[in-house]
């Protein structure tokens, strides 16, 4: 066996069988090697930022690591977003970055760079293998530092010479290690402060929101009335008919702190204590209300569920009923289409199983409401706000789950980034529906022009956030990545090409040019009305904040 050939059997022993790939010529043994290891299944990606945010959707699905293949330097830096992305998700993905012959480095030929520099900002695990026989344990390694917990991005970088030379072996398959719950010291101070009858709530993230997590919250919950949270930007949420209806925390800085106004306790699952996005002149970037006490019961490197169970078990509640989402999918829209029309037909028709990776910004400010009674179904979210994601992201879950129906809720703006996953989709006939709101604007940044407390602007800069003048055409771009395509004007066109685009077997895509969710003026008095939200009593800004952001 050549080194190459060990690596791949290695990476398929230890649970790692998906790697999106694209190599080049430093990578062609491993490229070669594929064939003798067919348990792995290589998945070329057009582009790196593809690649790396397919391993990301894998492994929130698979619950397994996804592999990349990457080209040096530039490779893996073109890959860099969505691996910030992935290590936002905490979810395990090992790099295999080609390097040039370690004895041809001295020369500084055209592709050499440093590449662990470029590795480390988003690996929390970087090696330079330094030898064939070495490989495997190497790539051992990477695979345990990528599980953790919690899931981390490893990068073992791989040099030619170290590929392609014989005496390769395959290593055992790591240990799992199992993550410790919380003490019973820990547990217990939990469990008097929500025993103490003051407002409390569990904010809950990463582990902490998939099913049997959100039982165990929905029984604490249930039984001494603290409130549920879900994090901003949820990796992998387990939610619709059924399950514990968890209220998601709100992005805009000021809705959420009417969330968490008058709390007095703030139980942490598998997250941090909540922050604002980013910073606004004059105001509060730590958004926990002053007088509220945070518990961290499970940290990302421990068991949510057992934690939680633990704290189920202190509080006598494991009688109690968890409440459960019914089932209440919203009517079908009628008529001219609006992205909030586009919403509502996505909660009626979505079906059960179904893998919803959104990336809809603006557009999808009432997707949590007309999607929460629809049937059971999982939602990927842009972890750590570095748009490009949520192509890559479903091409990866449907790569994870072949069987289920992907929808990948797009905003035009954020899909450019890596528009080419739509190849990948059609070389690999995934599963994936994507529907496109198209308001050829990057609308969010006119919010945020506004809220920064930037001065009157011109054309000059309006233009920077402006995306016609041309107007894209999602159509004609998947035709030519071999995706059928449609354009639709009314809920009447919407309704049966999303029932068909689900139902056929491959991917499709759906364009809709919907009107910004704000119109400049509704923008310009958003800081007003915003800080006129805080001045209010808490019964009627919680009542303002529902009709926003029910
Ligand atoms: C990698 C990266 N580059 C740039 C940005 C800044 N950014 C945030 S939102 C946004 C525009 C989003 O526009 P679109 O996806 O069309 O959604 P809309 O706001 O119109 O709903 C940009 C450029 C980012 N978050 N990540």
């Amino acid at each position: 066996m050549n080194g190459a050939q060990a690596l791949i059997r290695t990476l398929v022993d230890a649970g790692v069988t998906r790697c999106f790939t694209n190599p080049g010529t430093s990578e062609m043994h491993f490229v070669a090697a594929l064939d003798s290891v067919p348990q792995m299944r290589a998945v070329l990606a057009q582009f790196e930022g593809v690649a790396t945010g397919a391993a990301d959707g894998y492994a929130r699905l698979a619950d397994a690591p996804g592999a990349t293949l990457l080209h040096l330097g530039p490779g893996l830096g073109n890959g860099l977003a969505n691996l910030h992305n992935a290590r936002k998700a905490k979810v395990p993905v090992v790099n295999i970055v080609g390097d040039h012959a370690t004895y041809h480095t001295q020369y500084d030929a055209q592709l050499q760079s440093d590449i662990e520099t470029v590795a480390r900002n988003v690996s929390s695990w970087v090696r330079t293998s330094a030898s064939t026989a070495q490989l495997s344990q190497d790539a051992v390694e990477a695979v345990t530092a990528a599980l953790g917990p919690p899931g981390q991005v490893a990068t073992l970088i791989l040099p030619a010479d170290v590929s392609w030379g014989e005496g390769g072996e395959p290593a055992p398959a790591p240990q799992r290690s199992l993550p410790p719950a919380a003490s019973s010291e820990v547990v217990e101070r939990v469990a008097a402060a929500l025993r103490g009858r003051q407002r409390a709530g569990i904010l809950l993230g990463g582990r902490g929101l998939r099913e049997e997590a959100l039982i165990a919250a929905a029984r604490i919950a249930a039984s001494t009335g603290t409130k549920l949270f879900a994090e901003v930007f949820p990796t992998r949420w387990e939610r619709g008919a059924g399950l514990p209806p968890v209220e998601r925390l709100a992005y805009i800085p000021e809705l959420m702190s009417v969330q968490l106004s008058g709390l007095r306790h703030l139980v942490l699952v598998d997250t941090k204590a909540p922050v604002s996005f980013f910073a606004y002149p004059g105001r509060n970037s730590y958004l926990v209300p002053e007088g509220c006490e945070v518990h961290e019961l499970a940290a990302p490197d421990s068991d949510a569920l057992g934690s939680l169970e633990s704290l189920v078990e202190a509080l006598g509640a494991s009688g109690a009923a968890p409440g459960l989402q019914s089932p209440t999918p919203p009517d079908l829209p009628t008529g001219e289409l609006s992205a909030e029309k586009v919403c509502q037909a996505v909660g009626a028709l979505l079906p059960e199983g179904a893998i919803v990776s959104d990336e809809s910004q603006t557009s999808g400010v009432t997707l949590a409401t007309s999607t929460a009674g629809a049937p059971r179904h999982d939602w990927l979210a842009l972890t750590g706000g570095a748009i490009g994601q949520g192509l890559p992201v479903a091409v990866g879950a449907a790569v994870a789950c072949p069987d289920r129906p992907v929808l990948a809720l797009e905003a035009d703006g954020s899909a450019l980034y890596t528009i080419q996953a739509l190849w990948t989709m059609a070389r690999e006939e995934l599963n994936v529906t994507v529907v496109i709101f198209n308001n050829r604007s990057y609308a969010i940044l006119n919010m945020e022009l506004a809220r920064v407390g930037a001065q009157a602007c011109g054309p000059e800069a309006k233009a920077q956030l402006d995306l016609s003048r041309p107007d894209v055409d999602f159509v004609k771009l998947a035709a030519g990545f071999g995706v059928p395509a449609r354009r639709v004007q009314t809920a009447e066109e919407l309704v049966p090409a999303l029932r068909e685009s689900v139902a056929e077997p491959g991917p499709h895509l759906i364009e809709v040019v919907v009107p910004t969710m704000f119109t400049p003026r509704q923008l310009r008095a958003m800081p007003y009305a915003l800080r006129a939200l805080e001045k209010l009593p808490r019964p009627m800004a919680a009542a303002v904040k529902r009709r926003l952001y029910p």
